[in-house]
């Protein structure tokens, strides 16, 4: 990406606004848009992957010649959007769990040459109203930690409470609040932080998963080698990963050779934000996990961007080694929601505070 390239990066620039705000217009409203805008974008030349380095063999600049989309087995398909299957899950409620409940015509619209058959997407899981009290120093030392040993198994019991009718002011957006410790506590409580859904999922050999960005600052990369990480995917795979996805876009990817897959969104994974996918026909695959670097990190900061609070979420390695993460769990069920992962955690595993 040289300065040489003046035209080209201006006119992607001046393509960006039009996106953003078609997607803006399309997030929430599943429907069968995603080929225009595609279709679009390739056109232009800046679609597909990452821009220069992939996008000469899509023969942009052929007129009228399509060149049906593909998977790069490194860094997928990425896309600004629309995502014709935005906001199809409902993972605030407990009944649907990771579920594939989106519309049946959401996967169709895509060519079959990426056509996914499965989606996740990437989440905050803060409420916002967390943040403002963690930030503005409210609370009390003494009240921070009584929060912490009240809520580490995911419940609130008001006696473990230092102090739970007592009242804060949090300085919000909308004006001030006024909260108690306990409905502080709460909130903590329901704080399952930065998150895959579904966190474990399996799919047959050559399956295409869908990576939705619900909240900014995502993407997916492989625990690889390549990677500075210890190596947690099948034995051939390379050192894979999306670009960071904006708000309302997408990516793809194919895992085609059966195993075990570890993943993790880069700016997240100090604060546990890990997935696994298991790829197989229906056997139990054994994770392959070699020490070429970096192991998953062991520590979950959330604490540290949330003024002490710590609402008891796994690491990013505590989260690989849940029951529920475990490769016959994910076969089992098919799809694991986060929050299983979360409650596996807080209901005894290794390092629970206070237990
Ligand atoms: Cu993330």
């Amino acid at each position: 990406m040289g300065d040489g390239e003046g035209p080209t990066r201006g006119g992607a620039r001046r393509a960006y606004p039009v996106a953003r705000r078609a997607v803006l217009r399309a997030v929430g409203a599943s429907s069968v848009v995603g080929l225009g805008v595609g279709s679009v974008a390739a056109q232009e030349g800046h679609g597909d992957h990452h821009g220069d380095e992939s996008g000469g063999e899509n023969g942009a600049g052929n007129g009228v010649a399509e060149t049906p989309p593909r998977i790069d087995p490194l860094f997928g398909y990425a896309s600004g959007g629309p995502n014709p299957c935005a906001g199809s899950h409902h993972e605030e409620s407990d009944e649907t769990g990771g579920g594939s409940d989106h519309p049946a015509d959401c996967f169709a619209s895509f060519p079959g040459s990426v056509r996914p058959t499965h989606e996740v997407e990437m989440h905050i899981g803060i409420p916002g109203l967390l943040f403002a009290v963690g930030g503005q120093g409210v609370l009390s030392d003494v009240t921070t930690q009584s929060i912490g040993e009240a809520v580490a198994d995911g419940t609130v019991d008001r006696s473990e409470l230092h102090r739970p009718r007592a009242t804060v002011t949090v300085q919000t957006p909308d004006g001030p609040v006024d909260v108690t410790v306990e409905e502080i506590a709460r909130l903590v409580a329901q704080t399952v932080g930065f998150h895959f859904e579904p966190a474990g999922l399996h799919v047959a050999p050559g399956d295409v998963v869908l990576y939705s960005a619900e909240t900014p600052d995502h993407a997916v990369a492989s625990y690889h080698e390549r990677h500075g990480r210890q190596n947690r995917v099948p034995d051939g795979v390379g050192p894979f990963s999306s670009p960071l996805v904006p708000v309302g876009g997408y990516w793809l990817y194919r895992f085609d050779t059966p195993g075990v897959y570890d993943v993790y969104c880069p700016p997240h994974e100090p604060f546990g934000m890990v997935q696994r996918v298991v790829v197989s026909d229906g056997d139990v695959p054994e994770p392959s996990v070699e020490m070429t670097g970096r192991p998953p990190e062991d520590h979950n900061q959330l604490a540290a961007i949330l003024g002490g609070l710590d609402p008891n979420v796994p690491s990013s390695a505590a989260a690989l080694e849940t029951a529920a993460l475990s490769p016959a769990a994910i076969v089992e069920r098919g799809a694991v929601p986060w929050a299983d992962v979360v409650a596996d955690h807080r209901s005894g595993g290794p390092g629970t505070p206070g237990s």
